[in-house]
This record gives C-alpha cells, structure tokens and sequence, in this order.
C-alpha cells in the first residue's frame, strides 16, 4: 500500500470506520473478560425489502428487547430478543430479534439492552440492482493485456500491462517453445491466469445467462455496452478467446499464465516479471471442453461462426482428456501462483460430458454421462456445493432444465432434479437452525467461504425455480443479508458497500493505486478458519476462536480478505437470482 493511500484514508468517514472495526474486534477476539458491556448488533447495511424476512443479531447485553424508533424518534416495534446456541467459547450470548414486521419503507434505530444501532436500518424497494451491476462490473477491471479506460473505469483507470503475448512455455517432455495467451481475467488479488478458476467463473456467469438472461443488460459500461447485447455475454467472450489461446493444437489445454514469484503491490504496467505459461493437464483441458461447450450452444444465435469455433475447441479437448485421462498439473515453480491442483477428475468428465451431449448427438458424450450420473451424487465430502474442484454440481445445474430424453433420458432427469432439491431442502434446514441464517457452522468456514455461502445460494434458486416452493427463496435471500453485513464482523463484505466494508482487500489492482477506495463490487473471500496466511504474520487478533471469526481486513491477508473472479461470478448469480425471482417485489420473467 502506497503511503498517499494511507494518507487519504485518513478521512473522518474513515477514521471512524477504523475505530468501529476496533472495537468489534475488541469485543470478539475470545480473550474478553465476561460479557462486554454493550451488546451489538448485526443486520444487511444495504437493507431490506418491505415484506421480507428481517432476522437480526443482538450479540451481548442482557438480553430482553429491541426496540425500534423511525425518523421521528417514535417507538413503531418491540420484539423479545431470542437466544440462539452459537459456540460454546464465544464470550457472549447470540439472541435474535424478529423485525419482519417492520413493512413501512424509511430508516430507523434499534434499541437493544441499552446499546443503538449508529447504522441506520433500511427497509426499501429498491432492491439489488446498484451492487448486481457493480459485482458484474468487476470483470471488466480483471481484464488482463488492455487498458482500462477513464470513460469506463473512473478513477481506476489504468495501462495496460501483462500483454502475454509472446510466453514461454513450460510442457513436461517437450522442447521450448512460445504462445500468444494475451486477454483473459486477472485470476484474484494476483495476476495469475488460471483455466480452472476461469472455466468454473464463466460456467457460472453463463448460467446465470441462461436462467436469468434479462437480468444484466447492455449498461454496464464496458466498452462493448450498447452493441444490443447483454454485457455479460460480451464480458465472458473475453474470458472465452483467453480460454481458447490457453488450447494447444493437440486439444490439451495448458493450466496457467503466471510468474515465477508473487508481484508486489503495483499496477500490471509496473509489474514486468516474466509471466510463463505452464501446462497441459486434463483438469484445465476438461473445463475447456465443458465451457465452451455451454457457450457454443448460448453464442449459436448470436455469432454462428464464434459458436462453431468454440464446438470445435470443446471437443478436441474431450479427445484430448481421454488419450490423457489423469495428467497431472506440472509444479514448476515453488512460488508466484496458486497451484489449483485436482487429482479427482470424475467430476470434470461428468461436467464436460453434460454439456457436450446438450450440442452434438455423438452417443460417446451421451453415454458417459447416462453411465456416470446414475452413480454421481451432490453431497460431497465438504460442505460447499459448487467450487473449482468440485465441478458435479455444475453438471447437475446444467442438466436441470434439459427436456430432451435422447440427451437425458427422464429416469435420470428425475434424478438430477430430486438431488437439487433435497440438498437445497437440506441447505435450507442448516439455515434455520443457524444463529445468522446461514447453512456454516463450523470447519465449513474454509479458504472463500463467503464464495462457497454464495453458491449454495445458487443451489437454492435452481431448487426455487424446480418446486416454486418460497421458503427457498427466503434461504437465498439470507445468505445475501449474511454476505452484506448480518456476520459477526457486522461487515458488508463486500467492497464499497454497506456502511462498513473491507478497505484493505488483498487485491493488487486496488493497492496499487494511489486511492484511498478499493474497487468496488468485490466480494472478499470471508472467514476462513485454516488462517493460511498466519504464518506469514497476518495477525488475527488474540485468541484462536472458531471459523467465524477467523476474518481481517487486512491487505496481506490473502487467506480471508482477497477478492477473486470465482467468488464474484457466484455473488453476482445470487444477487441475479434473489433479484429476479422477486424476493423484494414481483418476479421478473425472462
Ligand atoms: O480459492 C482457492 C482455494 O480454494 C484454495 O484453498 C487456495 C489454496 O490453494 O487457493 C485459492 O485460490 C487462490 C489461487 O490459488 C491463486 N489466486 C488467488 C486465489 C484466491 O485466493
């Protein structure tokens, strides 16, 4: 961090932020002495809509009630505070009130065991669409090679840097040789280049097309915003060409753009370091193949030839993985990227294989996946539904609309719906039993848990749309107030928004900058309770409480406060979702 950003965060707005941070911190870091005297509360800081669920956390005090007085300094609502079991070494008792029937719009104050909320609480209609575009946006400012212009970009503009035009490559066995991998997204808070993070971000963003594809129009302000289409769409391209460079003329697919070492905290055009390209491996060759599959058939209507081309590249990296069915990701270097690695591939096959049977008739897809799917199932050995290294999920997803019995016979469709829906009715049952509403407890709280919560929002939205049933909507929507500030942080963690939001993001492109704002939209990776980074000194604060907690926004923190185009793709699909399928207002059809 520059010293001019330190300075100019030296305002009151941020001085102020600062101390609040403080003192939660204080008030949560396990080596409190008895209960703290006033308790605090957590809500979203972007609000709620009038005739939904508003759950609220009274963390401390005594107990007893909340009160809540609006604009006028008038009484309109007293509700009990309710305990609720949270960790047994948390120094102080969770109880939530039930402000639901607060349905009139304006801003208002809580009241609870003699402590008042100094951020208002915000019923309004506005819903979701400010944040919806501005997480969408966040993948115009990953782009790699170009420059990000004023017009589009403000005062984030910058050069362009890493033009990766010309890239060594390193491929086990084989003799040097060079590769134009220009374009693509920036992979997180560094500069690497990854096919897997990349293939399951634009899964999910063309997904969300598919389901929701009024949801994100042609106003983004991209430099393709107002060409007819959707931004998204012309978004992900620049992903899909980066995605489709990164393929050899074999049909593998290489795994990574990256440097040698880590780049410190400077702009790409400052960053010079040689960048090399490192590869092949089935992993990066089968998200390849599913990818573009999905997007040869979305881009069919739109740009026949683009759609062929993509067709043709998916199923070279099909023929590809099955000459090489377990190829290994190379370590060439001991630092300066992440390492992605996935040695279960069966989930990559089964994804790949559902979406090349939905755009070519050859039996060899359709039978790989009427023979695989029958044994897939969604409860994995983790918690979170849907990740980089769990791609099942995504071959579910992507399955779940599909009527064709040739492509999915309806024995099997019934299957693929009734997981979705039985994990989500799980997920859901998670959420109402949690002290904040949402489907964590405890060793879930891994490396991008808010990423992870954001998914099985998605799980729960494609479960909505299957059974209509609205509880399910009401469990997406929690995992958005979670996300926006109802955490134990009474943080929004997202950045620029809510009142109290990370300003130190692990994210090269907003720290190497002279601002004092990072860029807006990003969702921070969240509390992470394995704490990664610790032993390259970020401090969490005394104590070693539970997952939850295991939160800083601190810039080194690349363990829980880094930003990347995973979580991002999955946030901007909830907000999507909870947006469009009407939980503040009618549900928009598409
Ligand atoms: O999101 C990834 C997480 O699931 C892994 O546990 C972690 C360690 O391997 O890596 C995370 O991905 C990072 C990647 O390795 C490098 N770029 C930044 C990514 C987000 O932190």
């Amino acid at each position: 961090m520059t010293v001019a950003r330190n300075l100019a965060r030296c305002s009151a707005a941020y001085l102020i932020s600062v101390l609040w941070a403080l003192g939660s911190a204080a008030a949560h870091d396990g080596h409190v002495q008895g209960e703290p005297t006033r308790p605090r509360i957590y809500f979203n800081q972007l609000g709620y809509c009038p005739q939904e669920r508003k759950l609220i956390t009274v963390a401390g005090g005594a107990g007893g009630h909340c009160e809540v007085e609006d604009e006028s300094g008038r009484k309109v609502l007293q509700v009990p505070q309710i305990d609720r079991p949270w960790y047994a070494d948390y120094p102080s008792q969770i109880r939530t009130c039930d402000l639901s029937s607060l349905n009139r719009q304006g801003e208002y104050k809580i009241h609870a065991s003699g402590s008042t909320t100094s951020i208002p609480f915000v019923v309004h209609t506005r819903g979701l669409q400010d944040i919806l575009a501005a997480s969408a946006k966040t993948f115009y400012y990953q782009r790699a090679s170009m420059e990000i212009n004023h017009e589009y970009a403000g005062p984030w503009a910058r050069p362009a840097g890493h033009l990766d035009r010309n890239l060594r490559i390193f491929v086990e066995g084989e003799a040097e040789r060079r590769q134009d991998v220009q374009g693509g997204w920036y992979d997180a808070g560094d500069y690497g280049k990854y096919v897997v993070n990349g293939g399951i971000s634009v899964a999910t963003l063309l997904l969300l097309y598919e389901r929701f594809p009024l949801a994100i129009g042609d106003q983004l302000r991209i430099p393709e915003s107002g060409n007819g289409r959707s931004d998204l769409l012309d978004e992900v391209r620049y992903e899909l060409d980066w995605l489709m460079r990164m393929q050899d003329t074999d049909g593998g697919v290489f795994f990574k753009v990256a440097a040698l070492t880590w780049p410190g905290y400077v702009l790409p055009h400052h960053d010079l370091s040689e960048r090399v390209v490192i590869g092949k491996a089935t992993a990066s060759t089968l998200n390849l193949a599913a990818v573009a599959a999905q997007a040869s058939r979305i881009y069919a209507v739109i740009d026949p030839a683009y759609s062929k081309r993509l067709l043709a590249s998916a199923q070279s990296a099909w023929r590809w993985a099955k000459l090489n069915e377990t190829r290994p990701a190379p370590v060439y270097q001991s630092g300066g990227s992440g390492l992605y690695n996935d040695s279960q591939l069966d989930d990559e096959f089964l994804w790949a294989a559902a979406q090349l049977a939905q755009v070519s008739a050859k039996p060899e897809y359709r039978n790989h996946l009427r023979d695989n799917l029958v044994y897939a199932s969604l409860y994995g050995e983790r918690e979170e539904a849907l990740w980089w290294r769990n791609t099942r999920t995504m071959a579910f997803l992507s399955l779940a609309r599909v009527t064709d019995p040739a492509v999915l016979e309806p024995q099997l469709q019934r299957k693929v719906r009734n997981e979705i829906i039985s994990y989500s009715r799980r997920t859901l049952d998670k959420i109402e039993h949690n002290a904040f509403q949402i489907p964590y407890y405890g060793r879930e709280f891994i490396w991008g848990s808010n990423g992870g919560i954001a998914n099985l929002g998605i799980v729960l939205s494609e479960s909505y749309r299957l059974t209509r049933d609205p509880r399910l909507l009401v469990g997406a929507r929690d995992l958005v107030h979670y996300l926006l500030g109802h955490n134990i942080h009474g943080l929004s963690f997202v950045t620029g928004f809510g009142q109290n939001s990370p300003l130190f993001p692990h994210h090269r492109l907003s720290a190497g900058d002279a601002l004092a704002t990072p860029i807006p939209g990003y969702l921070v990776g969240g509390p992470n309770e394995a704490r990664e980074d610790e032993a390259t000194g970020v401090k969490y604060g005394p104590g070693r409480l539970v997952g939850p907690l295991s939160y800083v926004d601190h810039q080194n923190s690349f363990a829980s406060n880094e930003v990347a185009i995973n979580w991002s793709a999955s946030f901007t699909y909830l907000l999507a979702a909870v947006q469009m399928q009407g939980a503040c207002g009618p549900e928009q059809r598409d």
